[in-house]
């Protein structure tokens, strides 16, 4: 039997990366799954386990990280992984993590820090399990990483609309039509923040690109170290669902950033710190258009220039008008401030 060992919150050393060179060769997520092309989520997958080294336990809720990556006899994970209901992450990160400390503490296995991260999607994570991902960034004796990979739908059962779809996209539950154009008028919710400003004894909340995949895995890097339960949104352009061209996948993930649409940002400690092209942002920089993002997939073709107005509103709204630009969206009553 193994020796009994008290065991803490203790993570691994994960350092960040110092530039691209310096990022590790090996992989945990290789060949073998089948995802689309141009699937922005399959390379977070890959980032993401890159990141966190081989003494790492996925979990993943249903979804296209799921169905797509497991088909029988050929997956991708090197890592190892298992699925959960789609709106278990929570429970299966908080689950896995107690599990491994009973075990470590009775002396059943050898006492060593080992990642936990659960993955789910935008239907997954923000709609339906939002519960139990709120449950557990309260619980800080366990070290678990969620991180949300938001392609904005249910992709895997062919795009339906979630709260995390953006305003008047055409997705098979809003389908433009000549008697209403836009079906889908809802503004997407803010995870991240929402994250951040309800749990605050989680330590660590950010937000995080692809297209900027040092950056990314660094995120991923602190998220794993700092202890406690944490929490990472990605976004990730979906050829499928977004209707374009795969190869834009890349551009359109620095596109968001650059419109000011998808803020970069991490919270730490309660400390907000926005970093890579919204930091420039921040201090200056212009953001562009939202057109130039939108109008490049086929989900906003049917918009007009009223909506596309509306689309900037609710943009410069959240840049100029909330109390933590694109992070918090509460305002102080002046009048009682005063
Ligand atoms: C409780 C439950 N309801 C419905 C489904 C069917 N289902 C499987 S995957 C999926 C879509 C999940 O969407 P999301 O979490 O955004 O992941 P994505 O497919 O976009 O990667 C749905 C609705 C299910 N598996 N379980
Ligand atoms: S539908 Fe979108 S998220 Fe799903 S595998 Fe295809 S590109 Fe990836
Ligand atoms: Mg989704």
């Amino acid at each position: 039997m193994a020796e009994t060992t008290t065991f803490t919150n203790a993570t691994q050393i994960l350092e960040p990366f110092r530039g691209v060179k310096k990022v590790t060769l090996e992989e945990y997520f290789t060949s073998g799954h089948r995802t689309c092309q141009g699937c922005e989520s399959a390379l977070v997958m890959k980032l993401m386990v890159k990141a966190a080294g081989p003494r790492t336990i996925v979990l993943g809720s249903t979804g296209c990280m799921y169905v797509a990556n497991t088909t029988y006899y050929t997956t991708p994970w090197v890592v190892p992984w298992m699925h959960t209901q789609l709106g278990s992450s929570g429970s299966a990160a908080l689950g896995t993590a107690a599990g491994l400390k009973a075990l470590m503490r009775k002396g059943k296995m050898k006492a060593e820090p080992i990642n936990v991260i659960a993955f789910c999607g935008d239907g997954g994570g923000a709609d339906m399990g939002l519960g139990a991902i709120s449950a557990t960034l309260t619980h800080k004796e366990y070290n678990s990483l969620i991180l949300l990979y938001d392609n904005e739908s249910y992709a895997n059962t062919d795009i339906q609309l979630s709260g995390m779809t953006p305003y008047g996209a055409h997705t098979t539950f809003s389908p433009p039509g000549k008697a209403k154009r836009l079906i889908h008028t809802r503004w997407k919710k803010n995870m991240a923040g929402m994250m951040a400003a309800g749990h605050t004894e989680c330590r660590y909340v950010a937000t995080v690109c692809a297209s900027y995949a040092v950056e990314m895995m660094n995120k991923v890097r602190r998220a794993l170290t700092i202890g406690g339960p944490t929490f990472i949104h990605s976004l990730d352009p979906c050829p499928k669902g977004w209707d374009y061209d795969p190869m834009l996948s890349h551009e359109l993930g620095e596109l968001a950033v650059e419109t000011g649409i998808f803020p970069l940002y991490e919270v730490e400690d309660g400390r907000v710190k926005y970093y890579g092209k919204t930091k420039a942002i921040v201090e200056g920089r212009a953001r562009k258009p939202v057109r130039e993002y939108l109008l490049k997939q086929g989900r906003f073709a049917h918009f007009i220039e009223e909506d596309l107005a509306y689309f900037q509103a609710k943009v410069n709204e959240m840049w100029e008008k909330w109390e933590i630009p694109g992070v918090v969206s509460f305002r102080k009553d002046v009048k009682q401030t005063a």
